[in-house]
């Protein structure tokens, strides 16, 4: 491999990297961008994948599309760039998120500095040099003063430990790695596993190739429609006309997006008034329904009953067969709690003759794989090919994997074994000179992506350019902030309802994770999250020590600036 010799901020050992970045996906892109063009570090990039993309890399299934609108689920810090890209479509589907983030590779001419094809499988601190070693699936052994890791949230797949799956005669999928040509379904019959965001989109898509579909169901989910077309290119103009402002208000904002929530209680309307604000959500398609309802719905059962209720309906008048619309419906966490799918067509698809719903509570679950299909509540379901929509080991998976160890040989992994311990979800006490771009424990997940990324990728390239004025080799979270990071970030939490529901936010999705609330649900969301991040820098980045080269064993706080 190429080894550069690195000029480290601080005096001291040399690296072969002042940076090294895991994944190239949005965050790794910009985190390269942002380290080598506007601090002239020298980075280099691993990315497991054979090209840039992360999430849109890999998740090719029938349907993949982000449920975020195209004109905000981009980049915001490059001005020309808003201006030179045209999505077509409200929500992007994968093919043309992949050719933007193709096209921003290009652009910022990222790909020399990318190494494809290598996956990071372990990485330790040494705290004689204060460098960390890295080390890849292709025998790669690379050291850097920073190891930043932008290996997403949701990437490491679950693929749960079904009896017999290896017996299984026909071929099997995990949504999350689909074959890159594709996948024909003409004349088979097919069966998914979940019901997730992932399955919504991808239910509808195969049911109209296949000959029949079965889909087997543990949690019924509720759906709002996406409501997708093409953009107006008057809309568009507007849009580009006004980007600064759109920037502005996604930063300032709860989760994100142009919304926010209706400044009233639902319980405080009546029937008629909410019936009409119900319609208005709905008909609009996307998050509003979800994320700038009534204030009250993520807080007090009663109120959420309500919201729950409307959606309930619109199951039950869309589902034609009353048995199959009673198992579609949820019953058994409040609404809001579990990601909110957005359905082109899902609950309509169970209308269709070839198309069978098994429901694990009332036909019984999933059994085993046999050779020929899978038995659920005792009957034997044929199939040739399998598609498993069983979702990520979220936020925690993809850092557990990268076999990291700290100061004096911790591990992260054995670390966490209760759970997630950050400071911001962007440091870990313990692991110096290490950030996590939209870690656990910051608002990630529950935000649109790029803004949380675009957030953290400048806070951290501020940090380290901070730590260059004032020549300091290592920042470190101490472990008292840490502590009341993750005290902050449980309480919050606890005054609302998402604890009440078996969500891969609580863990709850894989058997064996430790039930934590993954993400941060701040009171102010993104924009008070990134309130308290910048005011943490301004106090000279409080609840984090620095130390000069040589310093770092006993890390002695460090007056800076
Ligand atoms: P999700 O949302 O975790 O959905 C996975 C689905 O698979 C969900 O319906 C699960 O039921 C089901 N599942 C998981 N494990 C099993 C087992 N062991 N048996 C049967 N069914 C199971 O993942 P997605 O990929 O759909 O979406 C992930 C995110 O990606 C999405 O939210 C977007 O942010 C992008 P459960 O509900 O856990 O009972």
């Amino acid at each position: 491999m190429t080894t550069a010799q690195g000029s480290a901020p601080g005096a001291g050992a040399k690296a072969d990297f002042d940076a090294i970045i895991i994944g190239a996906g949005f965050s790794g892109m910009y985190m390269l961008h942002s380290l080598r063009d506007k601090l002239d570090m020298n980075a280099t990039v691993f990315e497991a994948g054979d090209g840039v993309g992360g999430t849109w890399y890999w998740n090719r299934y029938p349907g993949a599309r982000c449920d975020s609108d195209s004109y905000i689920y981009c980049y915001t810090f490059d001005k020309n760039l808003l201006q030179e890209w045209t999505w077509s479509e409200r929500y992007p589907e994968q093919d043309e998120i992949l050719r933007y983030l193709e096209h921003c590779a290009e652009r910022f001419d990222l790909k020399p500095d990318i190494q494809f094809g290598k996956r990071v499988v372990g990485m330790a601190f040494d705290d004689s040099t204060e460098l960390w070693t890295v080390r890849t699936d292709k025998g790669d052994v690379a050291t850097a003063r920073f190891v930043i890791t932008a290996v997403g949230a949701l990437s490491a797949a679950n693929t749960p430990p079904f009896k017999g799956l290896e017996t299984f005669k026909g071929k099997w999928y995990h949504t999350s790695q689909w074959p890159h040509d594709g996948v024909d379904f003409t004349a088979r019959r097919v069966g998914v596993i979940g019901t997730g965001a992932t399955a919504v989109q991808a239910i509808p898509e195969i049911a109209q190739q296949a000959k029949h579909l079965t889909v087997f169901q543990r949690t019924p989910a509720f759906c709002v429609p996406a409501r997708n077309g093409r953009v107006d290119p008057e809309v568009t103009k507007a849009r580009k006309a006004d980007y600064e402002g759109i920037r502005q208000r996604i930063k300032d904002s709860f989760f994100g997006f142009e919304l926010s929530f209706l400044p009233k209680a639902v319980l405080d309307t009546t029937p008629e008034e909410r019936e009409q604000e119900f319609d208005r959500m709905w008909d609009a398609g996307g998050f509003a329904f979800w994320l700038a309802n009534y204030q009250d719905m993520f807080f007090s059962k009663e109120a959420n009953d309500v919201i729950a209720d409307y959606l309930k309906r619109k199951i039950r008048s869309t589902v034609n067969d009353p048995v199959v619309a009673e198992k579609l419906t949820p019953k058994n966490y409040p609404y809001g709690t579990k990601r909110q799918p957005l359905d082109t067509n899902y609950f309509e698809t169970f209308n269709k003759k070839n198309v069978l719903l098994v429901d694990a509570s009332t036909d019984g679950p999933i059994e085993e794989i046999t050779p020929t299909g899978i038995r659920a509540g005792g009957k034997e379901h044929p199939l040739d090919i399998i598609v498993v929509a069983t979702g990520f080991d979220a936020l925690t998976g993809p850092l557990k994997k990268l076999g990291i160890k700290g100061r004096g040989g911790r591990m992260l992994a054995q670390e966490w074994e209760l759970g997630p311990q950050t400071y911001l979800g962007v440091a870990i006490a313990g692991y110096p000179n290490l950030f996590t771009i939209t870690g656990p424990q910051s608002p990630s997940v529950l935000s649109n992506m790029p803004v949380s990324i675009e957030q953290h990728v400048e806070w951290i390239t501020e940090c380290i350019a901070h730590m260059r004025r004032n020549k300091l080799s290592t920042i470190e979270a101490t472990a008292q902030a840490q502590d009341a990071w993750g005290a902050h970030v449980a309480e919050i939490v606890s005054s609302t309802l998402m604890p009440g529901a078996n969500s891969w936010y609580m863990g709850a999705n894989i058997d064996g994770k430790a039930r934590r609330f993954l993400p941060y649900l701040g009171p102010e969301g993104v924009s008070g999250y990134r309130r308290k991040c910048a005011e943490i820098a301004d106090k000279g980045y409080e609840g984090f020590v620095f130390a000069r080269q040589g310093q770092g064993g006993t890390m002695q706080p460090i007056a800076a600036e």
